[in-house]
C-alpha cells in the first residue's frame, strides 16, 4: 500500500452511545456541535462523522435535523459532512437508509452485523447493497465501516458486485476494540490492512483504551486517523477528555512527528473523489 503524505484526520464527536448526564461536555445541540465542528478544524480536521441527537439529547435520525445539521457545518465550516447510517443499535433500516435524504457529502455504511457490547449491531447483506446503491443514485461518498475483520470480505463482495461507489474511490475506516469486534492492537491492525482492496486508503480509530494503540499503528503503517468523543472520552489514564480538539490536537500533533501532517479538507475532497 503506498505511503500518503499526509494524514486525514476525521473527528467523530457525538456518537449515539454516551448519555449527556453522563458526559456533560458531549455535543449535542446543533449549536454545540458546530462549535466543536469548527475548534476540531482550527486543528486539524478534514471530515465530520456525524450522530445528531433531539431536544431531549437523545439519539435521532430526524430528517429536518440531519438536513439543518448538513446546512449549517456546510455554512459554517469547510469540513466534508459525513452522517453515520449506523444510527443507534435501536434504529431501524428505514431510519437508516432515509439518512442519506439529507445529502451529506459522505455517509458511513458498515459492512456486517456485529455483536456491540450488550447489544447487536445488525446490518444485513440486502440492507448493505440498498445503500450503497442509494448513495450512488446520491452522489454521496461512503466510508466503509469496518468492525471485524470477515467484514473486509464482505466489502470486497460488495465491489465485486455491483462495482465502485460515488467518487470512483474506497475508503475504509477500521473501528478496533468495540466489545465483539476486532480487538485494537498493531497485530489485527496490519491484518486488517492486507485485506483493505487494491487502492483503497483506511483510516482506524481505537474505541476507549485502544485509542493510542490503534492510532499509533495506524500512523505508522499508512493508514488514516478517526479520533472524537464517540469512540472515546478518556484522554490518558484517570484522566477526561476535555473536549474533541483535545483529541483532533493531539492526532493532528502526532501525525506531524510521523512527517505525515492533517490533510486540508480541499486536499482530502480530492483524494476521496468528494464533489466540490
Ligand atoms: N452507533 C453504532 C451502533 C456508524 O456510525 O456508521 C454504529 C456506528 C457506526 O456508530
Ligand atoms: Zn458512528
Amino acid at each position: 500500500m503506498p505511503q500518503s503524505t499526509g494524514t486525514i484526520i476525521t473527528v467523530a464527536p457525538t456518537g449515539a452511545e454516551h448519555a449527556k448526564p453522563d458526559v456533560p461536555n458531549l455535543p449535542v445541540t446543533l449549536a454545540e456541535l458546530v462549535s466543536t465542528a469548527q475548534d476540531c478544524e482550527r486543528v486539524g480536521a478534514a471530515m465530520i462523522h456525524v450522530h445528531i441527537r433531539g431536544e431531549d439529547t437523545r439519539p435521532t435520525l430526524d430528517l429536518g435535523r440531519l438536513k439543518d445539521t448538513v446546512a449549517a457545518l456546510r455554512e459554517q465550516t469547510n469540513l466534508i459532512v459525513q452522517l453515520s447510517t449506523g444510527g443507534a443499535v435501536t434504529d431501524p433500516e428505514a431510519d437508516r437508509l432515509r439518512v442519506l435524504d439529507a445529502l451529506p457529502d459522505s455517509a458511513s455504511c458498515t459492512m456486517g452485523t456485529v455483536n456491540f457490547g450488550d447489544d447487536v449491531f445488525l446490518n444485513r447483506w440486502e440492507f448493505i447493497v440498498e445503500l450503497h446503491q442509494r448513495m450512488l443514485e446520491r452522489g454521496i461518498v461512503p466510508e466503509y465501516e469496518i468492525f471485524d475483520l470477515g467484514q473486509l470480505s464482505t466489502l470486497r463482495r460488495l465491489l465485486d458486485k455491483h462495482g465502485l461507489p460515488a467518487g470512483g474511490h474506497v475508503h475504509v475506516d477500521l473501528v478496533m476494540g468495540v466489545p465483539g469486534g476486532m480487538p485494537g492492537d498493531a497485530e489485527t491492525l496490519v491484518a486488517a490492512m492486507r485485506l483493505v482492496p487494491d487502492g483503497a486508503t483506511f483510516s482506524a480509530t481505537g474505541v476507549g483504551r485502544a485509542t493510542l494503540p490503534v492510532m499509533l499503528a495506524s500512523l505508522s503503517a499508512g493508514g488514516h486517523l478517526r479520533v472524537g468523543m464517540e469512540d472515546t472520552i478518556t484522554y490518558a489514564r484517570g484522566e477526561r477528555v476535555k473536549d474533541n480538539a483535545q483529541l483532533v490536537a493531539r492526532a493532528a500533533g502526532l501525525a506531524r512527528i510521523a512527517q505525515r501532517p492533517p490533510l486540508a479538507a480541499g486536499q482530502v475532497r480530492e483524494l476521496l473523489g468528494v464533489k466540490g
